[in-house]
């Protein structure tokens, strides 16, 4: 204590300042004179006195360069958007979510937009009216240089990078201004001429129809099973639950029906457990589960849903753990293991699944400010572009181990179907920018024509299937998707091209019309073939029955949109009625096991995609054209709309 261990000071002497520290009761000759606690109490206050002026550099405007020079390069991430091109990336700044409060730039928690406080409350209630508020008609329309516009040029993106800041977090109020008509449409979409009206009233009643027997016998079960008024598991989704709930948000919600969809909120927020175990399907998750909470998000802006499919995605992405990057097809959503189906051929992957991942993904990007996924559903493309294909036909099984095709099953139903489907969806979900997957879609197309379409000597226009160079003259239900698909991209073929794709969508509609009307009952069967004499009617047993599936109905619905020649919507008025003599039990709808009988025979199941799709699709048929629009969004292959990506333009912009 007698100085002995003092430091010297700059111009000081040892001894001298032992003096005065001596004079101090406690204080030591030790260090600058101080006791060894003290100095660690001196540390600690200047350590922290450190961290608070470098955490205030968060709390300031972006404007201020400090903040960018001190935040790590981690934080600083490139973000492919939809482009399909490596090189449109695009840096994004992440900034805490708070500042943004700060500077009322997104909702605070609780407040329109967000709803967290509100999703805190025991019951969640929005009411269709309290929504409509938050989502003003047409509000881009009439703001000047709010609306949408083109996407934006290299050289336009190179000078937006003072923006980029902005808008990179995703604001669901800013979003909304960017959309050229309000979600729901003018008057939700009611149409003005009374008939059509009251068939739109009657679907409505369908649905509500189906989701109360749902409601009241199987709550919380993935689907009802209508004749033994009980609940359907399956294994389809592992352990995940509540399938018809989280595949009927979005069409409970356009169809006003909003008592029951503040039900189906209520149990996805008390009630959806994602922590599961089991055997899920990628794909099957993929397009109802995320599909459904995405829309869901994107329609309501509740953080709720937000929050889900965030958790989910990330769950999904171990599936994509293999050498080539091309997921299985199982996956455990507990402990993230994945294996291929035991009846795909050689472990390989299925087209029609690891290739209906993209717009669900981009969108999870999007909303998590995460690249991760984009780069998965990305790097899919990539080897697809590039492999060698028969004919330039895609197969229907690639190993993900070789990232070869397994074998040469080329079919645009089942196995196949929305492969081509999230082509062109790709195209247009990324408001037109995203060339490769449009030169992708045009060149599968006319592979397809050239080695697939058949006229029947009926005149019938039909899709065959392809195995090694054979054709099989057999067309599935799930074809039936491709008149829509085909119309909705008849506008972005080559010029001379459109007219010829709007007819080739017509006829494939007109076929699977046809396919309806030539059964007893006027509902589909599962399969039709054009030979033996056959032309677009089932000729096995086996293909007799009809699910309940929409794809007859959904071209229906963008045939009409795409050309408004009302036979498309007496067509779905026939199916209205087939489905209601047909599939309408005392507790909810089934499905049938032969259309070609009068004397049903009921499958007892309620499959989700009736509450999702078919009544989806048979509403929006009977709706003004405004109900989402197709101006600003696009369908996943579960029916859950999608907002077109243009948004982040018309963001950065804001
Ligand atoms: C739906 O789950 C989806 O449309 C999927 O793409 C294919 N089949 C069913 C409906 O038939």
């Amino acid at each position: 204590e007698e100085g002995g261990d003092a430091l010297p000071l700059a111009g000081g002497s040892a001894p001298k300042v032992s003096m005065v520290f001596r004079k101090l009761p406690g204080v030591s000759a030790s260090g600058m004179g101080l006791r060894l606690s003290q100095k660690f109490v001196f540390l600690l206050f200047l350590s922290g006195l450190v961290t608070l002026c470098f955490g205030a550099l968060f709390f300031l405007p972006d404007s201020v360069r400090l903040k960018r020079i001190f935040l790590s390069k981690t934080e600083i991430q490139p973000v492919t958007v939809g482009s399909g091109s490596e090189n449109d990336v695009r840096e994004h700044v992440k900034r805490p979510k708070e500042q943004e409060h700060l500077r009322g730039m997104t909702p605070a928690k609780g407040d329109g937009g967000g709803g967290k406080a509100k999703g805190l409350s025991r019951k969640p209630s929005v009411s269709h009216e309290a929504t409509e508020e938050r989502l003003p008609g047409g509000r881009a329309q009439e703001e000047p240089g709010l609306s949408r516009s083109k996407p934006e040029s290299a050289s336009e993106r190179a000078t937006s990078s003072d923006h980029r800041s902005d808008s990179d977090t995703f604001s669901f109020h800013r979003f909304k201004r960017c959309l050229a008509k309000a979600p729901l449409g003018r008057d939700g979409g009611k149409p003005s001429d009374p008939q059509t009206h009251e068939r739109r009233e009657k679907v409505k009643e369908m649905m509500k129809f189906a989701w109360d027997n749902y409601k009241h016998f199987a709550w919380g079960k993935n689907e009802l099973r209508p004749l033994t008024r009980n609940g359907h598991i399956g294994n389809m989704f592992g352990e995940c639950q509540g399938a018809s709930i989280i595949d009927s948000l979005d069409t409970l919600y356009i169809m006003g029906l909003m008592e029951e969809y503040n039900d189906a909120k209520e149990w996805v927020q008390t009630s959806l457990d994602l922590n599961s175990n089991g055997e899920a399907s990628l794909f099957e998750v993929n397009i109802r589960y995320v599909g459904g909470l995405l829309s869901a998000y994107y329609l309501t802006g509740e953080e709720l849903f937000k929050t889900k499919v965030l958790e989910l995605g990330e769950k999904l992405l171990p599936a994509f753990n293999t050498p080539t990057g091309i997921p299985r097809g199982v996956i455990n959503l507990g402990s993230g293991t994945s294996w291929s189906w035991g009846w795909a051929s050689a472990g390989s992957s299925i087209l029609a699944e690891f290739g209906t991942l993209h717009l669900e993904f981009v969108h999870l990007s999007e909303l998590s400010n995460n690249p991760i996924y984009t780069e998965k559903v990305m790097n899919i493309r990539k080897l697809l572009n590039k492999i060698e294909k028969p004919h330039g036909l895609y197969p229907n099984f690639l190993s993900p181990v070789s990232g070869n095709w397994v074998q040469h099953h080329v079919s645009i139903g089942g196995l196949g179907d929305s492969f081509y489907e999230y082509l062109i969806k790709s195209y247009l979900m990324s408001d037109k920018t995203d060339e490769d997957a449009k030169n992708m879609y045009y060149s599968a197309l006319e592979a397809i024509e050239a080695n697939l379409v058949q006229k029947s000597p009926g005149g019938l226009t039909y899709m065959a299937e392809w195995r090694g160079g054979i054709l099989d003259h057999k067309m599935g239900h799930l074809a039936c998707f491709s008149g829509g698909m085909i119309g909705i991209g008849a506008d972005d073929g080559a010029q001379e091209k459109r007219q010829h794709y709007l007819d080739l969508a017509a006829e494939i509609t007109h076929t699977c019309h046809e396919s309806y009307t030539r059964s007893a009952t006027k509902l589909g069967p599962e399969a039709f073939r054009f030979d033996g004499g056959a032309e677009a009617t089932a000729t096995r047993l086996s293909d007799r029955y009809y699910i309940l599936r929409p794809e007859v109905i959904e071209s229906y619905m963008y045939m009409w949109r795409l050309t408004h020649d009302p036979k498309y919507r007496e067509w779905g008025w026939e199916a209205v009625e087939a489905l209601e003599q047909h599939c309408r039990v005392e507790s909810g709808f089934s499905g049938i096991r032969d259309v070609y009988t009068m004397t049903v025979s009921h499958d007892n199941m309620q499959q989700s995609f009736f509450l999702s799709e078919t009544l989806k699709y048979l509403y929006l048929l009977f709706s003004d054209d405004d109900l989402l629009s197709l101006e600003d969004w696009v369908f996943n292959t579960e029916a859950h709309p999608l907002p077109i990506v243009l948004v982040r333009s018309c963001l950065i912009r804001l």
